[in-house]
């Protein structure tokens, strides 16, 4: 195979294997002068424990339910739920006006009874909680449903609508679409080479070592090759996992350090509660062979340039393919080179002195 040396200063377009699509990147636009101005951190001010929060403990629901006096993650049924377990849509066989109905359960889970903790905010042990807590949603509701979604929305700017932390679990009698196209492009990957794509990707990507934002002995964490948000990161095992209920005692422990590693980088860049959507991707729970599968977590987050100037998916994206200026690369050197102390313990320490 013979390979181009990359012109990475040039616009090109680069492949993402996993979805099937390109993205075009514009490094040169890079050297637009640019004349922003540093932020004054952004620290929020809330409490350990709100009265008027529909997620702390011992409070009430929008729906009037009551949450127990929990103690660290706690899942509930969403009461607003996006799909219902008796679903009955209805289904469409006309092509011009297709539809299926669909069945599932929508859940909400706090990632912990304090208010003002984030995920970079819990200690080690807290977040093996969570990674625990996220294994278990998805053997369990494994059992009913083909698809489990495990998710966060972190910050307003990503529609997130409680400042309580936490996340989602969707469950689905069908695949989504995201899920789908991973599901055929890994498949046919694996057809063709008889390789696992992402097994190899991560070992690939710890070898050339540029876009590598974190590492242990069974994570990576990349800005991917095919990044489309400037700090778009790929979560991958180094070994062979299908899902998260399958990883090891170790393996989870290793987890949760690089999730605190990962997310406290993100929110020392621009010294704020950095934004984003983030999910787990593991095969789908039904029958079929899915050892072309590989487990994953996608973080999306949407900011640029500052807490406050964000990448807008207009024009060009909607119309024609993504575009991004920020290669990959200085991408994952500027989370690479964040400090591992979380930036309000910095703030703090400052204050004290
Ligand atoms: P976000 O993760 O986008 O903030 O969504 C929070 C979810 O919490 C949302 O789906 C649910 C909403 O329906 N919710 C409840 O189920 N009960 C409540 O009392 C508040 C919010
Ligand atoms: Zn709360």
């Amino acid at each position: 195979m013979t390979e181009t040396p990359l012109i990475t200063d040039a616009p090109h377009r680069r492949f993402n294997p996993l979805k099937g699509e390109w993205v075009l990147v514009s490094p040169h636009r890079n050297k637009r002068p640019w004349q922003g101005k540093t932020e004054e951190p952004t620290v929020s001010d809330l409490p350990v424990h709100d009265p008027a929060c529909y997620l702390c403990a011992g409070n009430a629901r929008n729906s009037g339910a009551t949450n127990p006096n929990y103690k660290g993650p706690y899942v509930f049924d969403n009461d607003f739920p996006a799909l219902m377990v008796d679903g009955e849509g209805g289904t469409s066989d006309d092509p011009l006006f297709r539809a299926e109905n669909v069945r599932g359960t929508a859940r909400v889970m706090c990632f912990s009874e304090r208010h003002n903790a984030t995920l970079p905010e819990l200690s080690a042990p807290e977040l093996r909680k969570v990674v625990d807590f996220w294994a278990a949603q998805v053997s369990h509701l494994g059992e009913d449903w083909n698809w489990v979604a495990v998710f966060e929305n972190k910050g307003a700017v990503m529609g997130c609508s409680q400042p309580h932390p936490h996340g989602q679990i969707w469950a689905s009698d069908f695949i989504p679409n995201e899920v789908a196209a991973e599901d055929r492009h890994q498949a046919d990957w694996m057809a063709r080479t008889g390789r696992n794509m992402l097994v190899d990707y991560a070992t690939a990507e710890s070898e050339r070592a540029d876009r590598i934002v974190a590492e242990n002995d069974d994570w990576i964490v990349v800005v991917p090759w095919w990044a489309v948000w400037p700090f778009e990161t790929l979560l991958l095992p180094r070994a062979h996992v299908l899902r998260l209920p399958d990883l090891s005692d170790t393996q989870r422990d290793s987890l949760a350090a690089i999730l605190k590693r990962l997310t406290t980088a993100y929110d020392n860049l621009f010294q704020t509660e950095f934004p984003y959507t983030m999910g787990w991707h593991g095969a789908p729970l039904t029958d079929e062979d899915h050892s072309h599968w590989q487990l994953h977590a996608h973080f999306y987050p949407p900011l640029l340039r500052s807490a406050t100037v964000r990448k807008f998916m207009v024009g060009y994206e909607m119309l024609a393919e993504a575009q991004r200026d920020l290669t990959a690369e200085s991408a994952a050197q500027r989370l690479r080179g964040q400090p591992d102390e979380h930036f309000k313990t910095t703030l703090a320490k400052g204050a004290a002195e």
